[in-house]
C-alpha cells in the first residue's frame, strides 16, 4: 500500500506553525489530501497540540519573536515524543534575521526533514548562494551534491525543490521530475508541499526517506494533472484545481505518472 493511501486511511493530526500568507492554502491542501491540519501558535498550547500530533510543520515565512519561540517549543516537543519534524526555511539568507533564525531552530530542535528551493538549503547548511526574496535565485553550485551535503551537516533529509526535486537523506538520493512551471505562480505551493511532506512522515513508520520521496513526487502528480484541466485559463484555476487533484488523485495516476530516479552515488 501506498503512503498516500495510509495518509488517506489514517488522517493524521498536522501541526502547522506557518505564515500569515499561506495559512488558510495550507490547511485546505492538508484536508484536500486526507490529513488534519490544525494550525496553531500560542505559547500556552503549541507543546500539548505538538505532542498530540502525527506530524509538526514549522514554516518563518512571516517570522517573529513570537513565531519562532512557539516553533522551538513545538519542535521541542515533538522531539520528546518521536514526532516528525518538518522545516521550511522562506527566505533563509535574504536577511540576516531569516538565516540566524534557521540556525537557532536547527539547533535547538531536531528536524526530521528540511524542505525549501536550493538557496535557501544552502543558507540554513552555511553554503553561500544567490537569493532575491522568498524566490531562489540562480546558483552555480551542483544541487544534488549541496542537498547531500545539507542532508550530513544537519543529520536529516534534505527536499531542494524547483524545476527537479531532490529527496535525500545524505547516503540515498532521489530526483523526482514532476511538478509544472505553474506552481511558481501560486504562493505557497512550496509551503504547502512542506506540509504534506509532513503529511506523508505522519504515516511513515520507519520509511520516512520514501515516504517523503513519494510526498513530492504525488504533489507533483496533482499539479500535472491540474496543469493539464486548466491550460490556458491562468494560475487561480491552476490553484484551485491543484487543491482538487490533491483530493481526486490516487494510487492509480501517482502509479502511471511519478518520476522517481534512484541518483548513484557520486
Ligand atoms: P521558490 O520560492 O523558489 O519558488 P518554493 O518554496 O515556492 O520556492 P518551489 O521550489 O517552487 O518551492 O517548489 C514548490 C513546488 O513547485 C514543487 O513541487 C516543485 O517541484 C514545483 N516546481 C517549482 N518550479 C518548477 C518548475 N520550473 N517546473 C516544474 N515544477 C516546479
Ligand atoms: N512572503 C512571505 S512568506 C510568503 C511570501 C510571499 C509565502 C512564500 O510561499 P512559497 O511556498 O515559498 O511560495
Ligand atoms: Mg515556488
Ligand atoms: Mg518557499
Amino acid at each position: 500500500m501506498r503512503f498516500l493511501t495510509k495518509v488517506r486511511e489514517q488522517n493524521p493530526l498536522i501541526h502547522n506553525i506557518t505564515n500569515m500568507v499561506v495559512t488558510n492554502f495550507t490547511a485546505n491542501g492538508l484536508l484536500a489530501l486526507g490529513a488534519s491540519p490544525f494550525m496553531a501558535d500560542s505559547h500556552e498550547e503549541v507543546a500539548d497540540i505538538a505532542a498530540m500530533a502525527g506530524a509538526v510543520s514549522l514554516n518563518i515565512g512571516t517570522l517573529n519573536p513570537h513565531s519562532i519561540k512557539a516553533m522551538t517549543l513545538a519542535g521541542q516537543a515533538a522531539n520528546a515524543h518521536g514526532i516528525p519534524v518538518i522545516l521550511d526555511p522562506v527566505g533563509a539568507g535574504a536577511t540576516p534575521y531569516r538565516t540566524a533564525t534557521t540556525h537557532r531552530l536547527v539547533s535547538d530542535v531536531r528536524l526530521t526533514a528540511l524542505r525549501g528551493n536550493a538557496a535557501e538549503i544552502a543558507h540554513v547548511a552555511g553554503e553561500p548562494w544567490a537569493i532575491k526574496g522568498v524566490d531562489a535565485g540562480q546558483g552555480a553550485g551542483n544541487a544534488i551534491q549541496l542537498a547531500r551535503q545539507a542532508a550530513h551537516k544537519l543529520s536529516c533529509i534534505v527536499i531542494a525543490t524547483g524545476k527537479e526535486d531532490i529527496v535525500t537523506d545524505g547516503a540515498t538520493t532521489f530526483l523526482i521530475a514532476n511538478g509544472d512551471p505553474i506552481l511558481t505562480k501560486v504562493t505557497g505551493a512550496g509551503c504547502l508541499l512542506s506540509s504534506v511532506v509532513a503529511a506523508f512522515l505522519a504515516v511513515a513508520g520507519d520509511q520516512r526517506l520514501e515516504a517523503a520521496a513519494e510526498a513530492v513526487s504525488f504533489y507533483g502528480v496533482a499539479a500535472e494533472i491540474a496543469a493539464a484541466r486548466t491550460k490556458g485559463q491562468g494560475p487561480g484555476s491552476f490553484q484551485i484545481e491543484l487543491l482538487n487533484q490533491l483530493s481526486l488523485a490516487g494510487e492509480e495516476q501517482l502509479n502511471r505518472m511519478s518520476a522517481i530516479t534512484p541518483v548513484p552515488d557520486s
